[in-house]
């Protein structure tokens, strides 16, 4: 098990000297941001959820089912995201990281903050890429005015706010179907996740590399959320793990890939699984990336709707219950196999009549009981 700052743990930019960007071999990707094969994953349209169409609303229920089962990512089109604010908040992020480093220090994501400018790293291993996070906080109008004082770009804090109306509202359709797809009789166990939500929303930016076959852009995780919706831009470099073997994503442009988050398979009880992706860089071309990272609640109890305990071969819960806030601090030291550390051990004697008595209205220390005495 490696461990990685995951979540870009502000380090101050002065020692990054100490760190180096060429990965150990068995880190590395040997295949290229180009490297296209015929294997894609299932690109949807989206139309019928702007048209309510219900035929064509019952067909999206299952394409989204088979991708999620299949693959755990999908990409889609007609998603209702305007282009034009896609192409905003792309113009942002070109802006912003074309400044220079010490303007981007000045808006470093600070310790124990969620919103700011920072870099991955793994011991001393550092990523081929720049991040900004924007949290739900209100700090995005102080950076704002942080880097033009003279308060002449407001489309930074403008563009951010449309585009988390906009990509929130995509992230609660699609997490309305997923739903659906999992064919439980009763759905109210996802409502506390959806009612009360949070999102996290990080630019991603590659720069070109003279060496990009000894580093990674972003090095191989699963995300800790329900569902990312991921703008890749238009140059490759995003890479899906399926059964074992790496893909390369073709970019689409306009579109939106979208992937089952640990919490989301957690939900589930493994029905849905969240699959390993990276980002690989080239010696060409600068790339943007925008993710949308759609979650719960910090304090909301995670734990797997009944129905999908019963339904699974173990007939168990797979995962001990957990709040999202303790599953994010796991992730900070753990990007792959971050759920393992909330495995059942051993036998798990439950009582399926006891667990599925537990609306989702019960509270957290009887949950936890539950759990406990099983
Ligand atoms: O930039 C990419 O294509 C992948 C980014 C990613 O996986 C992430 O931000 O979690």
């Amino acid at each position: 098990m490696f461990t990685l700052c995951f979540l870009y743990d502000m380090l101050p930019f002065e020692i990054i000297s100490a760190y180096t960007y060429v990965w150990p071999v068995h880190h590395r990707a040997t295949l290229r941001h180009d490297e296209f094969s015929d294997m894609e994953i299932p690109v949807i349209d989206l139309s019928c959820l702007q048209t309510g169409d219900p035929t064509a609303m019952n067909a999206l229920v299952s394409e989204i089912r088979a991708a999620c089962l299949e693959w755990g990512f999908f990409q889609v089109i007609n998603h209702g995201v305007p282009l034009e604010l896609i192409s905003r908040v792309q113009k942002q992020a070109v802006d912003f990281f074309s400044l220079p480093l010490e303007e981007k220090n000045k808006v470093a994501k600070g310790p124990g903050k969620s919103t700011g400018y920072g870099f991955a790293t793994l011991s001393d291993k550092k990523p081929w890429s720049e991040g900004f996070f924007f949290a739900d906080d209100p700090s995005v109008d102080d950076f704002s005015r942080t880097l033009w004082p003279q308060g002449n770009n407001p489309d930074f804090a403008d563009s951010y706010r449309e585009y988390d109306a906009s990509v929130k509202a995509l992230a609660l359709k699609l997490m309305h179907v997923v739903i659906a797809g999992l064919e439980v009789d009763d759905t109210t166990h996802f409502d506390q996740y959806l009612t009360k939500c949070s999102a996290l929303f990080r630019w991603n930016y590659y720069p070109p590399c003279p060496e990009p076959e000894k580093t990674v852009g972003f090095t191989a995780h699963t995300d800790y959320n329900l569902l990312t919706v991921l703008h890749q831009g238009e140059i490759g470099g995003l890479q899906v793990e399926k059964d074992g073997q790496w893909i390369a994503i073709r970019p689409r442009e306009g579109a939106f890939a979208i992937n089952v988050g640990d919490t989301l398979q957690a939900l589930t009880n493994g029905k849905y699984k969240s699959v390993p992706h990276r980002a690989v860089v080239n010696r060409s071309d600068a790339r943007i990336s925008l993710a949308y990272y759609f979650a719960p609640t910090k304090s909301i109890p995670i734990y797997p709707h009944p129905e999908l305990v019963q339904a699974h071969e173990k007939g168990a819960p797979l995962y001990r219950p957990f709040t999202f806030e303790e599953f994010t601090s796991a992730k900070i030291v753990q990007a792959l196999n971050t759920l393992d550390q909330f495995q059942f051990g051993g036998l798990c004697l439950w009582n399926p009549v006891e667990f599925c008595s537990l609306n989702c209205g019960s509270d957290w220390s009887e949950l936890l009981g539950f759990f406990l005495r099983i």
